[in-house]
């Protein structure tokens, strides 16, 4: 079984629109539709905003529903310029950026025991790629920051930009990340662009949530057909 993560409702809905689904069920406070697409088994769920939400979910995809793999769609704020609104980006690592025991001596973003930056899937990843080429659309890749904060300023933007390394920013996918980690469970995460994360951010992400979502969730589902 495949699991299929959006952090809110517009990001899986087009997914959901596409799903022949046959089960739904209730699990600490989330619904999980269990269903099929392009002969595959899948089960989609929309977590709530943020790293505790993203976690608890995808640990219910593994230990619950037997998620053997774990896909991530939705949207992110843009930290580099040449991001530009609509366009997709699939991690290749990601980091908690709002990760801060330095008064120990550990780089920002360290957890002992847990790490700092989480690799997602290289194989999964490939797929990505060959996706893509088949659809003749353009993949960034990158590094992904995860905090449980909105980024609407340009100069916190900045800060995770340089601190991190990172190309976009959201609030889930390293919590995602983290648990498939845990569990030896391979992860993917794709982002559509539907801000920048600054001053207009708000704004601009009230206006492209739901195009950007559909163009992550449409590029998702062409993946789950070739897994
Ligand atoms: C924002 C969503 C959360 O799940 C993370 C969107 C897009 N742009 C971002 C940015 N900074 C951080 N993350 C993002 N998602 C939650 S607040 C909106 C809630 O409105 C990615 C993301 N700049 C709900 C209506 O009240």
């Amino acid at each position: 079984m495949i699991g299929i993560i959006g952090a809110m409702i517009e990001e899986i809905e087009p997914i959901l629109d596409r799903l022949t689904c046959v089960k739904t069920t209730r699990i600490g406070g989330n619904k999980y539709h269990e269903g099929s697409y392009g002969g595959k088994q899948v089960t989609v769920a929309y977590s709530r905003i943020g790293k505790v939400n993203a976690a608890l979910t995808a640990a219910t995809l593994i230990e619950r529903f037997n998620a053997e793999k774990i896909l991530f769609s939705g949207v992110a704020g843009a930290l580099k310029s040449h991001l530009k609104i609509g366009d997709l980006i699939y991690a290749e690592r990601l980091v908690q950026h709002d990760v801060d025991i330095s008064a120990f001596g550990h780089p920002l973003g360290f957890i002992p025991e847990s790490g700092d930056y989480f690799e997602t899937s290289a194989q999964l990843n490939e797929i990505a790629a060959s996706v893509a080429l088949v659809r003749g659309v353009e993949l960034g890749k990158g590094t992904i920051a995860t905090g449980d904060q909105f980024i609407a300023d340009g100069a916190k933007k900045e800060w995770i930009q340089k601190q991190f390394g990172a190309d976009a920013v959201e609030m889930e996918g390293a919590a995602v990340a983290c648990v498939c980690a845990a569990f030896h469970i391979p992860v993917f995460v794709l982002r559509a662009i539907s801000d920048a994360a600054d001053m207009d951010a708000g704004f601009n992400f009230d206006e492209f949530l739901k195009s950007s979502a559909k163009i992550s969730a449409d590029f998702v589902l062409d993946m789950v057909a070739r897994l």
